[in-house]
């Protein structure tokens, strides 16, 4: 199956904001590509996109569109992928689905390349990407857990509004204009399309990302609770979130709070081990007034960190700042990157 020298890769969703991006990643990646077929809904169909110098169509996702496909990577919401992901499987792929509707399946390796590539050996066929915001946190708090151990997690998020697709992007861009010319701002995307109640993201704070759970977390901050135990295979790892969404278009920040399972670990521990973590670009000093923001790693492949603090109060508490861009690292690089590692020409 995925063994031969070049791969066939069908993109689904290659109209969205992920998927986009997946097909720029393609292109530069030095994955060998034999066939690739871009796949959308139906109202994409037809539309015409250049990749490594020739014209390809966009056709209409189906069942049958996976024939002789090595590699599928999947980026068109949870419907879809349920929908269709086993079709794919069945026509011989490997699916790498970017939605959450199997992370949490116990026969379906989550996977970042720098934390758990070794999970990529048990697949049957589907391969998770996580959630953007587990993303970036797992990949700069993997090496201090295997240094230092790691008893608590506590973390807020600051996410972008593409994290939310390309209609929340025209959403901000528009209350933006209308708050600035005295206008009433109109809202119908954030912070949750599909529920009962619209805010204004523009000159805004959101402390609701997906739909609530019943005990009182949102959907994506359970995402993180979850996928964080699994992908570090620490089922008893105490860990919260609160995910808040910013008028920012592209890049999640995150203010995170551990306690390691050492004593006597000092912050020049941490930075010392950070500065070589693969996939991480640690940016702190106070004096030079350098960190991280999410303008600074927009566009950039790495986690960065930053404002790494002891706890006043408690020994083992240390507090960080971790900026990524959403749409990269979250989301279409950790997807390219993990067939690229199932191809067996990853970097890492
Ligand atoms: O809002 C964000 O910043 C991240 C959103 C991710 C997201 C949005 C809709 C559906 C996901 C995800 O990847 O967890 C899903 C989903 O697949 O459940």
């Amino acid at each position: 199956m995925v063994d031969k020298e070049s791969k066939n890769i069908a993109v689904v969703g290659a109209t969205g904001a992920v998927g986009e991006e997946i097909i720029r990643l393609l292109e530069k990646s030095s994955l060998q590509i034999g066939t690739m077929k871009l796949l959308a809904s139906k109202r994409s169909q037809g539309k015409k996109v250049t990749f490594r110098d020739t014209e390809l169509t966009i056709e209409e996702a189906t069942p049958n569109s996976f024939e002789n496909i090595d590699i599928a990577l999947f980026s068109a919401g949870g419907s879809i992928s349920r929908q269709l992901a086993e079709a794919a499987v069945s026509s011989g792929a490997v699916v790498i689905d970017n939605t959450s509707a199997f992370r949490m399946d116990e026969n379906v390796p989550l996977v970042v390349p720098e934390v758990n590539h070794g999970d990529l050996d048990k697949h049957n066929g589907i391969i998770a990407n996580p959630n953007c915001s587990t993303i970036q946190m797992v990949t700069a708090l993997n090496p201090l857990k295997q240094h230092f151990g790691l008893k608590r997690i506590i973390v807020s998020t600051y996410q972008a509004v593409s994290g939310a697709g390309l209609e929340a992007n025209e959403e901000l861009a528009a209350q933006t204009g209308q708050f600035l010319k005295g206008e009433d701002m109109t809202s119908s995307v954030l912070p949750v399309k599909g529920d009962e109640k619209h805010y204004p993201i523009a000159f805004n704070a959101l402390p609701q990302i997906d739909v609530f759970t019943d005990n009182g977390f949102t959907f994506e901050e359970m995402k993180m609770v979850n996928e964080t135990k699994k992908l570090l295979h620490m089922p008893d790892l105490a860990v919260s979130a609160t995910c808040v969404r910013l008028p920012i278009f592209r890049s999640h920040a995150e203010s995170i709070y551990i306690e390691v399972e050492q004593d006597g670990v000092s912050v020049a521990d941490l930075k010392r081990i950070l500065k070589d973590a693969p996939g991480v670009v640690l940016e702190d000093d106070p004096d030079s007034q350098l960190y991280p923001t999410p303008l600074s790693a927009e566009g950039k492949d790495d986690v960065f960190v930053g404002r790494i603090r002891k706890d006043l109060d408690n020994d083992r508490g240390f507090h960080l700042w971790v900026v990524s861009d959403n749409l990269l690292k979250g989301a279409a690089l950790n997807t390219v990157q993990i067939a690229e590692k199932l191809a067996g020409s990853g970097q890492s």
